[in-house]
């Protein structure tokens, strides 16, 4: 299940007109389930798979017919439209199975809407649920305490896919980040530990990717690419050979690393997603729950945005708007630091407390979520707790307002006219 959809009017009406956001959905729209294609790699040949997006059934259309199980995979944003495609394959009297970030910490309310539930990754469990569902006898929950080795990760079935339907493939590198955000719900929630894949199977991966694209681009499916760095010095060399443009999420820390920027220049890295979260150090306090990283980081934002930056490397910076210490100059502050800081593109989204995350706990005791329960609030685009230091209204008016100035034609342009002034500079510089 794919794409975004806000609830708030106001940015739903904003979101069909200005041309940043809609270049943004676009893009977002367009990945099929990593999840997914990965089970589907290690389904034994006697069976026949299908690959389907959600998205093709969503108004009612005619579901696949005589299926034997059905592998649903959502995040918590689409998790009721999920439940409502089980309950019609399950009218049909098909079998359905569920996993995801999303249901592996809500498996009860899963359970309500379909027969089996996977909690965790799923690939130490596959092979269990297909061998009980051929024997008729599917259990309620699967469940196991084996942590996956990603050096068995099978190559995803990439072939399954329409090929004409998406702009980019997902490849994961590794799973989880040693840092422990209040409100991520990333796959820590699933891969407590952090991990890497060997380099060979990244690459094995890419190739098979090509098989199928000339020139792809890549989207690395990381919590936090580069937290090893020897890791990621193998990976980027290797990933120079493979001659592809790509994307990843990663943490700010990458800008204090040359050597790592200059590798990461001649790999095809186009853009880095950076979680900056917010400029004001207040706001960054206690986020990061282990050592208060965040908050440390943030003096050296500007600099590490220009490093990475003069090798030819976008940056989407992203903030959180929302968080406590927050204060109701806060979209203002924001709106300067993208300007002060050249960031070629910026992303604002209001905290969200997702279920099974810190922040959901801490919201809940505090009695400041606005509506238990509802996980189609979990776009990043919807209110759905008090917010401190200022009223629900205010926020909203301010973010709409925000979301306006930054995606709007004029301020776009400016981003891309600072960004080229920024590198023609350094270029100068550097002859
Ligand atoms: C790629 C990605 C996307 C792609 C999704 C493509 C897709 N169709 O899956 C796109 C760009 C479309 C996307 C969109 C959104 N995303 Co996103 N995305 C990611 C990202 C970076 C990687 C996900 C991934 O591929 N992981 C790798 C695969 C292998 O892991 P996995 O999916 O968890 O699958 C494993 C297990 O969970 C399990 N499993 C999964 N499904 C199933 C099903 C069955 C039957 C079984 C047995 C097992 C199983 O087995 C798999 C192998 O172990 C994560 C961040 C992250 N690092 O996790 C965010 C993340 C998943 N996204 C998130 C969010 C919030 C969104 C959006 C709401 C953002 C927005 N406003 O647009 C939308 C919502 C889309 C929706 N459909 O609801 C949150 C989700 C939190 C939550 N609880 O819902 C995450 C965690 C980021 C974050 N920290 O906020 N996203």
């Amino acid at each position: 299940m794919s794409g975004v959809r806000a609830h708030d009017p106001a940015l739903t009406a904003l979101g069909l007109t200005l041309p940043g956001f809609v270049e943004r959905n676009k893009v977002i729209a367009s990945l099929p389930s990593l999840g997914l294609i990965t089970l589907a790699a290690l389904t034994p040949e006697h069976h026949d798979i299908s690959y389907y997006e959600i998205e093709d059934y969503r108004e009612g259309g005619r579901l696949p017919q005589s299926l034997d199980i059905v592998a649903l995979s959502t995040f918590s944003a689409q998790v009721f439209e999920a439940y409502k495609v089980a309950e019609r394959f399950r009218s049909m009297g098909t079998q359905v199975v569920m996993g995801g970030l999303h249901v592996s910490v809500c498996p009860d309310e899963a359970l309500l809407h379909c027969d089996s539930v996977v909690i965790g990754e799923g690939e130490p469990l596959w092979g269990e649920v297909l061998r009980d569902c051929e024997k008729g006898s599917l259990k309620q929950v699967y469940r196991t305490a084996l942590p996956f080795d990603l050096a068995d990760a099978p190559i995803p079935r990439f072939d399954l896919l329409d090929a004409n339907r998406y702009n980019r493939l997902t490849v994961q590198t590794s799973r989880g980040c040693p840092w422990r955000c209040d409100f991520c719900a990333s796959s820590y929630l699933i891969a407590p530990k952090y991990k890497t894949k060997p380099v060979e199977k990244v690459v094995e991966e890419i190739r098979a990717i090509k098989r199928i694209w000339n020139n792809p681009f890549i989207e690395l499916a990381d919590d936090n690419s580069f937290v090893d760095r020897a890791y990621s010095r193998r990976l980027l060399k290797a990933l120079a050979l493979e001659r592809i443009r790509w994307f990843t999420e990663t943490d700010i820390s990458i800008g204090e690393d040359p050597e790592l920027l200059d590798l990461l220049a001649e790999s095809g890295c186009q853009q880095v997603l950076i979680g900056l979260e917010s400029p004001r150090r207040k706001s960054l306090e206690g986020v990061e729950m282990q050592a208060n990283w965040k908050a440390g980081k943030v003096k050296g934002y500007k600099r590490s945005i220009q490093a990475i930056q003069s090798r030819g490397i976008t940056v989407n910076g992203c903030f959180v708007l929302g968080l406590d210490g927050d204060s109701p100059e806060v979209f203002e502050d924001v709106l300067r630091f993208s300007r002060e800081s050249s960031l070629y593109e910026v992303q604002v989204t209001v905290l969200t407390p997702f279920p099974g995350t810190p922040l959901y706990a801490r919201l809940k005791k505090e009695r400041r979520i606005l509506r238990e329960g509802a996980w189609d609030r979990c776009t990043l685009f919807d209110l759905n707790f008090k917010p401190l230091g200022m009223t629900e209204s205010y926020f909203r008016r301010q973010f709409v307002n925000l979301v306006r100035l930054l995606y709007s034609k004029e301020e776009t342009e400016k981003r891309r006219r600072r960004y080229r002034k920024m590198r023609v500079e350094e270029t100068r510089r550097a002859q």
